[in-house]
């Protein structure tokens, strides 16, 4: 198929390059240029990368950054034509998404989104877990690209549904990690080490796909950007706003949202947000290691 794809970060450039592996024919934008993607042909503009393409793929920030590549100068909307389809795989509000989507239908085109779960290790591998809003017809017609890019894909309603999804995974992601960073902490505090600690997470009902993720590069004190923690900050505060919108109290949420905000102030915004970790042990005095000091 005929793609444009917008935002080549750490997410949408192996997603990009996924598609051409493919076979697709892909032309590709990136705001700041530079970021070529092998196999793909490389626009000026939102707008000469969507000029002829049947699906436009977007993996930007945030909603400012989504509304910009559409509609901004030079956007996607110049090039819209009757019977494309736009694709948001940025994690953005449901409620902006749901006007986005009311304004390219009116030409004529279809309008997913389809967030993403997986982070930077499956977006390289094409193993997304993409959740999906919108049309049945429009999804079908997008098979062979979520095929090239990920392993599934679960339909969450009509359009703005798989973003108020994404919203609600991450709100897990960022509790449970936060849950596994407070016990991290506390063992080491109490004498407990950190090993023997993971060996029995693993062997109990504890366990989970984040400890299980994150602990490796706990161990190495690797908090490189897989996921990064404005990015996850971003989506706490989209959780949050959504659920005021909704008239919906999330105590534990907003105590973290407080715990990001103090990551941000200590410079750790563009770490991963595993580094959260790093305040607990100041506050503690400790550090978590792999082994016995
Ligand atoms: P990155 O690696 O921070 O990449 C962000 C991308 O978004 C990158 O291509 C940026 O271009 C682009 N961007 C940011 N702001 C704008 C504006 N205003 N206009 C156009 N393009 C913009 O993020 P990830 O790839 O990890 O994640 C992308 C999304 O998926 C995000 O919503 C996550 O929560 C999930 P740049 O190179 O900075 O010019």
């Amino acid at each position: 198929m005929k793609v444009a794809f917008l935002g080549l970060g750490i997410m949408g450039r192996p997603m990009a390059s996924n598609l051409a592996k493919a076979g697709h024919e892909v032309a590709v934008w990136n705001r700041t240029p530079g970021k070529d993607v092998p196999g793909t042909r490389a626009t000026a503009s939102p707008a000469e990368a969507a000029s002829g393409a049947e699906v436009v793929w977007m993996c930007v920030s945030d909603t400012k950054a989504v509304e910009t590549v559409l509609f901004g100068p030079n956007g996607v909307e110049q090039s819209l034509m009757e019977g494309m389809i736009v694709v948001d795989s940025s994690t953005i509000s449901p409620a902006a998404t749901r006007r986005f989507a009311e304004r390219v239908k009116a030409r004529g085109v279809a309008y997913v989104d389809a967030p993403v779960t997986g982070s930077k290790v499956a977006a390289e591998g094409g193993t997304l877990v993409f959740m999906v809003g919108g049309d049945q017809a429009a999804i079908d017609r997008l098979g062979p690209l979520f095929a090239a890019m990920g392993k599934k894909i679960v339909r969450m309603g009509e359009t703005g549904k798989g973003h108020a999804a994404k919203l609600v995974m991450n709100l897990q992601i960022a509790l449970i990690y936060e849950g596994f960073a407070e016990a991290l902490t506390l063992a080491v505090k109490l004498g407990v080490e950190t090993p023997a600690l993971l060996q029995l997470i693993e062997s109990s009902m504890v366990r989970s796909g984040v400890v299980e993720y994150k602990a490796p590069f706990i161990l190495k004190r690797d908090f490189s950007p897989n996921f990064p923690l404005r990015l996850m900050h971003k989506d706490i505060r989209l959780a949050l706003e959504a659920a005021k919108d909704a008239r919906v109290k999330l105590p534990a949420l907003e105590t973290v949202e407080e715990i990001y905000e103090m990551a941000t102030e200590d410079g750790h915004e563009n770490l991963d947000y595993a580094a959260t970790l790093t305040l607990l042990e100041k506050w503690a005095g400790v550090e978590v290691k792999g082994a016995s000091a």
